[in-house]
């Protein structure tokens, strides 16, 4: 357990009613794309495919060599985004294979070293500001091709499973971590620097302890301390080991969680990210996608329990959205044009609504306006719907998609609602109740 005094131990002078002004535009927004793009791209099998197959960065050193976004179109991103619903966008600048994507001083392992010669991050930024989308950058605490990272059992060059302390000591005899986390410090500084405003960081992730000193190993203290002084009013995710601070970070991440498990974040700032398939890189080969209504199921789901939802676009190698990504945005983006009032500025639903015995009814409210969104994840049988105790608690309802106005009828202490027989020919149809 936490020690009192860990529980009010801060870093910084962010009293929790500044904490709420700072994430106002991010709680209304609810909804972001995460972008997983390298040279795994390439590969097309993973964004762990150099450690899941162990390769040396000689061998890996191929990917550079070739990678050639020829295709790369950031405007054409911004507009799959926009359409979407999806208010902010989060770009992997490093991710942990160590290739950086944007035009760092610090090393020459980056997108303008190949025949891309471009700054990706610069142009990202720039067509996404232009869709009035809110920029993020990912940031790997990880690199498996910097030579000062030292060698773990999560390393590309790890040894088998019977390895000894002293046989990775002896592996990392050389290696200047102090000079690894200088230049992770450096690179952070960069981004924070020449990019303009930056509204989200999504450090990933630290692993206590890696080399016997847990936070400091990673710097977190001071990098973050730089972080907020180059961008005052930027969030920051929770994956820097400071959690045991009230304000080491802004938000908790809970990754590819079921809808079910997302209960236990709410009253918390938090956002859960997800893939459409199983894979954050570009995979070619995978064919796990999540379905339309699973994708709703989550975005739902995570505003009824007061969070946000990000989710996975892996560009390919070339620089485009798959033919699988495309269409899972297409079919997001028809939902969110007609339904997104009931996810923008909407939060779980106050106890008193509460719908006992229909899981397959989730609800959001629009704590401002005062309307409860019911998100009919099946159809009541013959449009009759029963809400218990609701008599005298509501003006009007309509379906949003339509505004088509919904009658209904006191039952003693009850509304009974009469929908049309027949559910309307598209998926979770959303009911719209103006509260009196
Ligand atoms: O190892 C990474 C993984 O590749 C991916 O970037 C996810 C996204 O949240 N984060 C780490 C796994 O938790």
């Amino acid at each position: 357990a936490i020690t009192a005094t860990a529980q009010t131990k801060h870093i910084f002078n962010d009293p929790p009613e500044q904490k709420a002004q700072r994430m106002q535009w991010w709680t209304n927004a609810r909804f972001g794309m995460f972008i997983h793009w390298g040279l795994y791209s390439l590969a097309a099998r993973h964004e762990w495919v150099k450690q899941h197959e162990r390769m040396t960065s000689e061998q890996y050193q191929k990917y550079f060599d070739h990678f050639n976004p020829d295709e790369f179109d950031p405007k054409k991103w911004a507009k799959e985004a926009k359409a979407a619903g999806m208010k902010y966008a989060v770009l992997t600048t490093k991710h942990h294979e160590g290739f950086c994507l944007f035009d760092s001083k610090y090393t020459d392992y980056k997108a303008t070293n190949t025949q891309a010669k471009r700054d990706l991050v610069k142009e990202f930024v720039e067509a996404f500001r232009a869709e009035g989308i809110r920029i993020g950058f990912y940031y790997s605490l990880i690199d498996w091709h910097h030579p000062d990272f030292t060698i773990d059992r999560v390393h590309p060059q790890r040894l088998g499973e019977n390895a000894t302390g002293a046989d990775y000591a002896k592996l990392n005899k050389g290696k200047n971590w102090e000079r690894y986390r200088q230049y992770l410090y450096n690179q952070v500084k960069e981004l924070m620097t020449n990019y303009g405003k930056i509204d989200i960081l999504w450090l990933d992730f630290s692993y206590p302890g890696k080399n016997g000193k847990g936070r400091e190993d990673w710097g977190s203290i001071e990098l973050l301390k730089m972080v907020k002084q180059l961008q005052p009013g930027i969030i920051i995710d929770n994956r820097a080991d400071l959690n045991d601070y009230t304000d080491g970070y802004d938000f908790e991440t809970p990754e590819q969680v079921k809808p079910s498990e997302l209960l236990k974040y709410k009253g918390k700032y938090w956002e859960t990210c997800q893939t459409f398939s199983g894979s954050w890189g570009y995979y070619r080969d995978e064919h796990t996608w999540k379905t339309h209504r699973q994708l709703l199921d989550l975005l739902v789901t995570s505003v009824a329990n007061g969070g946000n939802l990000i989710l996975n676009v892996g560009p390919t190698a070339r620089g485009e959205f798959d033919y699988r990504a495309l269409h899972a945005l297409d079919s997001l983006s028809y939902w969110m044009h007609a339904n997104n009032p009931s996810i923008y500025n909407c939060t779980f639903a106050p106890d008193e609504y509460k719908l006992p015995g229909n899981p397959d009814i989730k609800q959001t409210y629009d704590p401002v306006k005062k309307h409860l969104y019911l998100h009919l994840f099946t159809y009541p049988i013959d449009g009759k719907l029963v809400l218990p105790g609701y008599a005298d608690k509501i003006s009007y309802a309509q379906f949003l998609n339509d505004a088509s106005e919904l009658l209904y009828k006191k039952e003693d202490s009850n509304i009974v609602l009469q929908l049309p027989a027949q559910p309307p020919p598209y998926e979770v149809p959303v009911i719209e109740l103006f509260l009196r």
